[in-house]
């Protein structure tokens, strides 16, 4: 059984190790102790191989942010008690890494139960403590935790991995993620393309770049829409902190902000999916999944998809395509007026399509077994579209378009994080009201302002009142549910450009907290990113055998109650929402890594720097 040892680059001037295990399409394994305390770890039985963590022997009860907690916000860990009726801890404390010196004490709240994982939940708040370097928490009766840092800029090197994890799904180009991850390389993969029947064309069409979207090497216009304009949008946002921060790829040191860079990679493929019409092909993928081979290794032709009928573009891929151009036309304009200039042409002539074509909905074709990202309903994308078009030109024939539409959109606020690939009326919306437009209408503004701002309290309760902290509700758990975590954090980051309020930011690091440890499993579900990250997802380039381990920096999709794989189908029954999750690359449906959830990732992370 291969047990080799993984090195993370420093984290906040200390080193990790992690011992990780690595069994390409088996299960996942752990410590014969872990795993007596992980359901969710199903069919590991089979290898239930021994494993020493360079880290800590932590115990799965205790529950941190493995990254940490800035300095000077509130901090939180979690521990569990192992049946509803044992005798709960009372006391925790706080110790510092290098010498084990107790930093503080404190008292535990009583248990609260969750629903949503069954759990009975206690919180170690350790608030008051100011002091940066590395801790852990130690609870009489059950154990010590992972080690945190505490500081002041904790989350900017888990931003720089997350955004060294789009690189790494780049497609068309030789990847090396460099010495801070030897062996994590591949040469250049998707050389070649071609017309599938059903786009209306024929012949070759290489267009050769973009992201792989996830564990597959499809690229999916409406999936690259809302993850390319959730990128730009952490620019447009948070820019003045995201401009210094270099990530080492092929164009660092072009005069252009790497993460403009990074946006301009798949963007430039995207803008390769439009005809000559304005319309945008939907998809380009083989006609079914590769099996897990390496990205060069994937030989099945790459085929431009369409409707098979006239007009063979689909609505919602061409007014995404809109949208995102009309983004990049505003935030490129600095750094180089020539492409932002083309990528206004495009979303102009992909609008004129829509007006001829305002909901042309895509199915797979026959023989095609890929993602479908199908969306029955393209209103809400040519509303994104209007609204991103008017918000760069100030054409009044966009700002008419929007104030025309907006309203029967409004209540998607009222149900955060409501935005997901198939949904991005509140990217419209917003964008509206972020705007400062001269002809903008005041009206529309201030219900969109205050629509956002209400529910975001809302969130901020409910967030308090969950035993993890958490914003998920049990409806929340569906297929890229850390997405829908991540995005309840997004949505509490725009109320709070509307309305600034501590809280806000707060309950949007909570979320964060969640996916980075501070979870039922006591995973971090980045990978490399703490000391107990998910080892397994469902990635080809990871599980081709060809790399020592999972690609840095990618998000798990999460628990997911639709069971939709057969590893989630066989957990048991009676699992509750928050616990149907399995670190198996063969569950896709919960622990595969996917491009949209990552860029809400990025955002949440974008917010976190100083
Ligand atoms: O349409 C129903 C809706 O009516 C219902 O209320 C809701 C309840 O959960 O389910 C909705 O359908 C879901 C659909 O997503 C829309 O959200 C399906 O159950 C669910 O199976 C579907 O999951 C999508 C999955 O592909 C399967 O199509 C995920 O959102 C989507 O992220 C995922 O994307 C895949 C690509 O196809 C291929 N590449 C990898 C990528 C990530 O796994
Ligand atoms: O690998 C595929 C993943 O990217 C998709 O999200 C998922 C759902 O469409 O499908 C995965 O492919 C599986 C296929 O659907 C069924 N056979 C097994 C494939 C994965 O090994
Ligand atoms: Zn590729």
């Amino acid at each position: 059984m291969p047990v080799l040892a993984v090195t993370l680059a420093p984290a906040q001037g200390e080193s990790l190790h992690m011992a990780a295990s690595w069994f390409p399409f088996l299960a996942s394994a752990r410590s014969g102790r872990e795993l007596s305390l992980s359901v969710f770890l199903a069919g590991l039985l089979l290898f239930p191989a021994a494993l020493a963590h360079g880290a800590p022997d932590a115990s799965l009860a205790i529950k941190v942010d493995q990254v940490g907690y800035p300095l000077n916000g509130p901090k939180v860990a979690l521990v569990t008690l192992p049946t509803a009726t044992s005798a709960p801890p009372e006391t925790f404390q706080v110790l510092r890494s290098s010498d084990n010196a107790v930093v503080l004490r404190g008292k535990l709240t009583p248990p609260q139960a969750d629903p949503n994982s069954g759990d009975q939940v206690q919180a170690a708040d350790f608030s008051s403590f100011h002091k940066a370097g590395t801790y852990y928490l130690r609870i009489p009766g059950v154990g010590r935790s992972w080690n945190f840092a505490v500081g002041k800029n904790v989350f900017e090197r888990t931003y720089y991995l997350a955004m060294r994890g789009f690189y790494g799904q780049r497609c068309g180009i030789a990847v090396d993620m460099g010495p801070e991850f030897p062996g994590y390389s591949h040469p250049a993969c998707h050389q070649h393309g071609e017309f599938h029947l059903s786009s209306g064309a024929k012949g070759p069409r290489d267009n050769i770049g973009g992201w792989h979207d996830a564990g597959d090497y499809g690229r999916y216009m409406v999936n690259s829409g809302i993850s390319t304009g959730t990128m730009l949008w952490a620019w447009e946002i948070f820019g003045r902190k995201l401009k210094k921060i270099q990530l080492n790829i092929p164009e660092t040191g072009n005069g252009t902000p790497d993460i403009l860079n990074e946006a301009r990679w798949n963007l430039a493929w995207m803008l390769k999916m439009q005809d000559d019409d304005g319309g945008v092909w939907h998809k380009q993928t083989s006609e079914h999944f590769s099996g897990f081979v390496a990205p060069e290794d994937d030989k099945l032709p790459s085929e431009i998809i369409g409707t098979g009928a006239t007009p063979y573009k689909s609505t919602c891929a061409t007014a995404d395509l809109a949208a995102v151009g009309a983004i990049a036309a505003r935030v490129f304009k600095p750094y180089d007026a020539k492409f932002a200039a083309q990528a206004l042409e495009a979303a102009r002539r992909a609008w004129a399509w829509t007006e001829k074509y305002p909901n042309v909905t895509f199915r797979n074709p026959p023989g095609v077994s890929t993602g479908e990202y199908g969306d029955a309903n393209c209103k809400d994308e040519r509303l994104w579209a209007a609204a991103e078009l008017g918000r760069t030109t100030g054409e009044a024939a966009f700002n008419d378009f929007f104030l025309k539409n907006y309203a029967e959109f409004l209540p998607t606020l009222d149900s955060p994080p409501a935005e997901s690939w198939s949904q991005v009326a509140p990217m419209a919306l917003w964008t509206y009201a972020l705007a400062h437009r001269k002809g903008s209408d005041g009206e529309a503004v201030a219900a969109i302002r205050q629509r956002t701002v209400a529910a975001a309290h809302t969130v901020v309760d409910r967030t308090r009142a969950n035993p993890y902290l958490i914003s998920m509700k049990a409806k929340d758990y569906v297929w890229g549910s850390n997405g829908v975590a991540a995005g309840y954090g997004m949505y509490l980051l725009i109320a709070n450009v509307f309305a600034p309020d501590p809280s806000f930011v707060d309950a949007a690091r909570d979320n964060l907290h969640y996916l980075l440890g501070r979870n039922t499993f006591s995973l971090s579900w980045v990978t490399q990113v703490g000391e107990n990250p998910f080892l397994h997802p469902h990635h080809r380039p990871s599980g081709s055998g060809k790399q020592p381990g999972p690609w840095p920096g990618l998000l798990s999709g999460g628990p997911n109650a639709g069971r939709q794989d057969a590893v989630l189908a066989a957990l048991p029954k009676d699992l509750p929402p928050a616990k149907v999750y399995a670190d198996q690359l063969a569950s896709y449906a919960s622990n595969e890594i996917c491009i949209n959830w990552q860029a809400s990732l990025v955002f949440l992370l974008a917010g976190e720097l100083r």
